[in-house]
């Protein structure tokens, strides 16, 4: 009778926004101490990458599977354990199915998805298309995504997918959480807005959304109406996740202390 508790244990854990670099980086160690933590069948059915997992991945090139080869080990590992992993597209890593589906066999997302997970309705997303007067986001957003940019993308020579891939790493190597591009209040009023927004045209129970590298945790209650608003934050701040478990409870916890001391 336990094991078929185990089996329809519904655990969702959320996380976005490692922005993984250099392999060497402590963050990517964390974020691989972190999985270890996690047993598919034991305390995990659900995990959830909400983007901008790693600082670049395009397609299925190469250099960035053999660049993150432990991470994907320990991705894999869960899935190959019965773990259902969703990954969805951020603004940093894109056409990901070409790896991640077609090859790995996770379910890869580009825009917002509902699922039910422990009789709760969620809406989940990676939160880059929030604010919605940033069109020259949408149009390069857009853009990236047309198909002959797409295949020049999937058919960037090896050569130069090094050069961006460096090129990149050592620009973030520099990342701090100041360097944002709008102020935390302005950030926490453009989710709690998209959270009406979409709650109106499709309502839920939660939102769950990352990218604007502000933590925010806020219940919406207008009459009958009620609803929470998620936002995981950054692990360029804090490393955190959000979880969900079979007793409906749902809580961040920070990972960093022990964890960072197992790696
Ligand atoms: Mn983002």
């Amino acid at each position: 009778m336990a094991i078929a508790r185990l089996i329809n244990m519904q655990c969702g854990y959320f996380i976005s926004d490692i922005h993984i670099t250099l392999p060497e980086h402590p963050r990517t160690g964390l974020f691989t101490a972190f999985l270890r933590t996690l047993s598919g069948g034991k305390n995990i059915s659900h995990l959830f990458l909400m983007g901008d997992v790693f600082d670049l991945w395009l397609a299925d090139h190469r250099y960035f599977i053999d660049k993150y080869q432990s991470v994907i080990d320990e991705i894999l590992r869960l899935k190959n354990e019965g773990v259902e992993i969703h990954y969805f597209e951020g603004n940093h890593d894109f056409h990901l199915r070409y790896y991640w589906a077609d090859q790995l066999g996770l379910t890869v997302h580009d825009g917002p998805i509902y699922v039910e997970l422990g009789n709760q309705t969620l809406r989940l997303e990676h939160g880059d298309e929030m604010d919605p007067d940033d069109r020259g986001y949408r149009f390069l957003r857009w853009f990236l995504r047309t198909p002959p940019i797409r295949f020049l993308i999937c058919r960037l020579p090896g050569a130069l997918i090094v050069r961006i891939g460096e090129r990149v790493s050592a620009t973030s190597r520099t990342y701090t959480s100041k360097a944002k591009t709008i102020a935390d209040v302005d950030a926490i009023t453009m989710i709690r807005a998209h959270a009406k927004r979409a709650y109106a045209a499709k309502p839920f129970d939660i939102i769950i959304s990352g990218h604007v590298h502000i933590r925010d945790d806020y219940i919406f209650r207008d009459g009958t109406k009620r609803f929470r608003s998620v936002n995981l934050g950054t692990w360029l701040d804090a490393p955190c996740y959000f979880k969900i478990d079979e007793s409906g409870n749902h809580f961040f916890e920070l990972s960093c202390g022990d964890m960072a001391q197992s790696t």
